[in-house]
């Protein structure tokens, strides 16, 4: 019988050491807390990609006798593997499959047969994304072939499609291994919703076949699918998530694994709001070159909130429609009672772009060519002054600015005079005339005139401290600004709104995404804590678009007191979403799946039957146990090796992951000057 508390943990995703979108935002914040828990019995398993791998991992050999020797064989067989420790917090080792290296390539016409043979899954030609999963999917199972043969026990866990055809190996193999697979959407609930679908009202009754066939995605979603069916434990990362599962995966979930993050707090809990004010700055001198001309009396800076969107360009799923129609509702709405405030509302979405427009380029230009002239004129003043008060004269103040300073100043302030408005879009399209957004802003003409209180700012490309444009890293651009604002329809959990939690930035997202539902099922006034949740189940589309202005303009109305006061609030929250609490769902899955495939050796352990309790109104609670010392050391301080001390590893883990953290408590107790309803 295997010793349990022994077993080895592999996670596998295609975003391993390969940044693609919120996948990678899952495996990489919650390292440090898998790494404490598994220690050196962790590895992460994903694709080779060079682009970061180079850069991100410094290679080692496994620590483990038996994956080194895995490793080996395979690469004896002309496959290229790196293994090492990935530099991010936690050093997790990684395995990563170089699936374009001599032997995947040769034998994928033979893995393809092997698949239709054994799983009936067909793989059309031509398919880039089928033929990598597949080549991926068949090196893993090559890897998990040999490691089972040791003395421990596996946990294997897969995420997303691109990692399906591994667990469905397993199972048709019967390979020894606990097995769990997560979606973090479905395939065709994805594509679905992308089109004009009445999803949720239909969601029982599609034809899941004929739709999937009908997209040309058939293949892979036989792959999720099947997936989902061959392993011990099945999760998503929402209860949404799990209700679109068990109707087009035709497998209701084990459970719900809902997405964590790394939430690092400042010792000084004001740091984030002068965080804010230094990042808001940064916003404002692009602003003012983006509107420079038009930066009258009534566009003002101290008056101006700044509003958000961001993520990956899906129109429809993300939003993007719904917020650009509340932006036009509310930009009526401020018009009409006068509201000395102005919106600068970003779309921060990539889409297919050539450069910068020679306008956006311009406006950063002379502000900068202004901003150099006023320090140069302010630098001769100084002069002045000095050499006169040296001298013991009090200067003239009519004399301080000589006439050329003057000329050269009058000079800089008619360069900012413009005939043309403040543009859109910061970069040329490549497809400029059936862009959904632009077209959607030429149909409500949202044109940032002068009298406009909503001017919009599309950014098609993500975020970068290095860009001549906005130059600053997304986070520090979330911390900047005011409200951000993600209206998903499609949305299984949706790190956006989380992130901004963390970040004490308040937020909107919908009834329809993980993350507002979770907010909702957690806290019992999301709102009062900078969560604005817009109903998209029960309410007609118009009414929705009408309850996302409502909160926009009501945001609007309130005093920079009750904004800070607000931000507070809403960094408070960070807490309940910190993997240091979430993370004990993934502890229970692999409980779960080690229960599942391991009955005999699990039934030897003592553990708690209730690692996570929940309090009486069904909210989440605090975890059982906060230890007063580290557990993972021993009594002189020094290290335990979990494979020393496994029993009082395991124990403490599921008695609720008193790994050597500390563990937050949700604390939503008032604040002294609290009323955040608008004046
Ligand atoms: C932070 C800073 C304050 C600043 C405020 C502006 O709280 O610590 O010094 O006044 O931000 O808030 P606002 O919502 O107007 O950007
Ligand atoms: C998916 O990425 P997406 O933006 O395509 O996975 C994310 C991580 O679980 C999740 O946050 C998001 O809602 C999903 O949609």
């Amino acid at each position: 019988m295997k010793d349990i508390r022994k077993a080895l943990l592999f996670e596998c995703a295609w975003e391993v050491v390969n940044k693609v979108g919120g996948i990678f935002t899952v495996i990489k914040t919650k390292a440090p807390v898998t790494c404490q828990e598994y220690d050196d019995r962790y590895y992460m398993i994903g694709p080779y990609n060079p682009k970061f791998a180079i850069i991100e991992v410094e290679e080692a050999d496994p620590v483990h006798s038996q994956v080194k020797d895995a490793v080996n064989s395979i690469r004896s067989e002309g496959v290229n593997v790196v293994t090492g420790k990935w530099l991010i917090e936690g050093a997790p080792q990684v395995i990563l499959f170089d699936i374009n290296s001599a032997t995947p390539n040769a034998r994928l016409n033979e893995w393809k047969t092997d698949l239709w043979n054994k799983a009936n899954i067909p793989s059309p030609d031509n398919d880039i994304e089928m033929d990598a999963a597949i080549k991926f999917g068949y090196l893993a199972y090559w890897f998990f072939s040999l490691v089972s043969k040791s003395d421990f026990p596996i946990i294997s866990h897969f995420h997303e499609w691109q990692t399906g055809v591994c667990p469905i190996l397993i199972n048709k193999n019967k390979l020894e291994s606990a097995t769990i697979f997560t979606t973090h959407a479905t395939l065709l609930g994805r594509y679905l919703c992308a089109g004009d679908t009445d999803f949720y009202n239909n969601i029982k009754s599609f034809d899941v076949d004929a739709e999937a066939g009908k997209r040309g995605i058939y293949h892979k979603y036989c792959v999720e699918r099947a997936a989902a069916h061959s392993v011990h434990v099945f999760t998503t990362v929402s209860n949404i998530t799990a209700y679109e599962a068990e109707h087009l995966l035709k497998r209701k979930p084990d459970g719900v694994l809902p997405n964590g993050l790394n939430v690092i707090k400042f010792s000084a809990t004001h740091e984030f709001q002068n965080l804010h004010q230094e990042k808001k700055i940064k916003i404002n001198e692009f602003v003012r070159g983006h509107f420079y001309g038009h930066m009258d009396k009534s566009f003002d800076l101290d008056n101006t909130l700044y509003f958000f969107t961001a993520g990956r360009y899906e129109y429809r799923n993300k939003g993007i429609d719904m917020y650009i129609e509340s932006l036009s509702r509310l930009n009526n709405r401020l018009k009409v009672c006068n509201s000395p405030i102005t919106v600068v509302a970003f779309i921060i979405a990539p889409a297919k772009v050539h450069s910068y427009t020679i306008e956006t380029l311009k406006g950063q230009a002379l502000i900068k060519q202004l901003r150099d002239t006023v320090s140069q004129i302010s630098s001769n003043v100084n002069s002045r002054i000095f050499e006169n008060a040296s001298r013991q004269v009090v200067v003239d103040p009519s004399t301080l600015i000589s006439k050329q300073d003057n000329i050269l100043l009058k000079r800089r302030v008619l360069s900012l005079k413009r005939d043309s408005l403040p543009p859109i879009v910061t970069h040329n399209m490549e497809d400029d005339s059936n862009d959904p957004v632009l077209n959607q802003i030429r149909r409500l003409q949202l044109f940032n005139n002068s009298h406009d209180r909503v001017k919009v700012v599309f950014h098609p490309q993500f975020l970068n401290a290095n860009n001549p444009v906005l130059g600053l890293d997304y986070e520090d651009f979330v911390r900047g600004t005011h409200l951000g604002v993600f209206p998903s329809y499609y949305e299984p959990w949706g790190y956006t709104p989380s992130e901004c939690t963390v970040m004490g930035v308040p937020s909107v997202t919908t009834n329809l995404s993980g993350f507002g539902c979770y907010m909702e099922d957690t806290i019992v006034c999301p709102e009062d804590y900078g969560i604005y949740i817009i109903d998209r189940r029960l309410k007609s589309v118009d009414e929705s678009v009408n309850q996302l202005a409502d909160c926009m303009f009501n945001f609007c109305r309130k005093s920079r007191r009750q904004r800070i006061n607000q931000r507070n609030r809403t960094e408070r929250l960070g807490d309940i979403l910190d993997w240091k609490r979430l993370g004990i769902e993934y502890v229970k899955a692999r409980h779960y799946a080690l229960s599942r495939a391991y009955p005999e050796s699990m039934a030897t352990l003592e553990v708690p039957q209730n690692a996570h309790s929940q309090n009486k109104d069904g909210k989440i609670s605090r975890p059982l146990s906060v230890p007063g010392t580290p557990p993972t050391k021993n009594s002189a301080g020094a290290n335990v090796d979990s494979n020393e001390n496994p029993d009082l590893f395991y124990s403490n883990l599921l008695a609720g992951l008193s790994l050597n953290l500390e563990l937050p408590g949700v604390k939503l107790q008032e604040d002294e000057d609290d009323d955040l309803r608008p004046p």
